[in-house]
């Protein structure tokens, strides 16, 4: 069985490699700390969202892990107002407990990291990795570098607690199994509301679990379409760039789907604020591609694009 370190040996690049298996080994002890740690704080993140235990303290695990490998010039996080500074080429930017309002109903959880070569906030274009944990039934790890997406299970109890490879370079099926979309479908814009009706016509079936990484782990291995879109009342969505839109939008494309903000390719975004949020769709690129046309207008594509 090949585990994380031998596979990352000549895949990726040294620092990249030494952040991948210190966030593994990082999130080994935010899955312990769960059952202790489900409360909600008084504090309140840089969104206005108030804060659980579990989101202070995944944030304080991962951002001292990630600053003492040495290889992090900062670690932004959507749980802090400001980066932490340390020294190193890579720009770190993390959702560190993705779904925390799930956590009371024992629902899946995750943890999403960018990797980027540019000072944050910038746009996806300077990512050179990404990578999401599921805190699920099994504890998983799914990155990509720019050359496929591979992902790892967390074998606890062996020697050393190895990640052991589960799959390698997935690809998003071709056929759409699944779809999610959040908000409340009232609030929906209204070609969402047009083309999610059309997607149940096409025998898609509803996923949504609350928590951005379980919902789009379905997309990725299943095919079909996440979104959380442009709001009535929201109509910059609610999930951030930085910490959550790009890093995945990463991911789907080394996978080879798509991610819209409904007009263009997420990972040309260039955020202003490191809170910055944006409607999303991404998944399959002919189902974002198809309600991409719907909210923005069929656009004249470069041959191949
Ligand atoms: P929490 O971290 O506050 O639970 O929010 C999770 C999230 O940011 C993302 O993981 C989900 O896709 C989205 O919010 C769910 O939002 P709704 O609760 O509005 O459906």
């Amino acid at each position: 069985m090949t585990d994380l370190k031998s596979f990352l040996n000549d895949r990726a690049p040294a620092d990249l490699s030494r952040l991948l298996l210190n966030i593994a080994s990082a999130s080994l002890q935010v899955r312990r700390s769960l059952p202790f740690t489900t409360r909600l704080t008084r504090g309140v993140n840089p969104s206005g969202e108030r804060q659980t235990e579990i989101d202070l303290y995944a944030n304080e695990v991962f951002a001292s892990t990630l600053l003492a490998t040495g290889t992090v010039s900062e670690v932004a996080s959507e749980e802090m107002a400001e980066p932490r500074k340390g020294v190193g080429r890579l720009h770190v930017a993390m959702d560190p407990l993705d779904g925390s309002s799930n956590i009371a109903t024992n629902n899946l959880l995750g943890s999403i990291f960018g990797f980027y070569s540019a000072s944050l906030p910038c746009s996806g274009e300077h990512m050179v990795g990404a990578a999401f944990i599921t805190y699920g039934p099994m504890l998983t790890l799914t990155y990509t570098t720019g050359a496929g997406v591979h992902t790892f299970v967390a074998a606890e109890g062996r020697e050393g607690d190895p990640f052991i490879l589960m799959e390698e370079s997935s690809v998003i099926p071709s056929e759409p199994e699944v779809y999610g979309l959040g908000g409340q479908r009232s609030e929906w814009i209204e070609p969402v509301a047009t083309f999610v009706s059309s997607l149940e016509g096409r025998g898609l079936k509803l996923r949504y679990g609350g928590t951005f990484v379980g919902d789009f782990n379905q997309v990725l291995r299943r095919g079909g379409i996440f979104g959380y879109p442009a709001l009535k009342n929201k109509p910059h969505g609610k999930l951030r760039v930085l910490y959550e839109a790009a890093p995945m939008a990463l991911i789907t494309k080394n996978a080879g789907g798509y991610a819209s903000d409904g007009a263009r390719d997420v990972l040309s975004i260039e955020p202003s604020a490191l809170a910055e949020t944006t409607p999303l769709y991404l998944g399959s690129a002919g189902l974002v591609r198809e309600v991409e046309a719907m909210i923005s207008g069929p656009r004249a594509r470069a041959p191949g694009s």
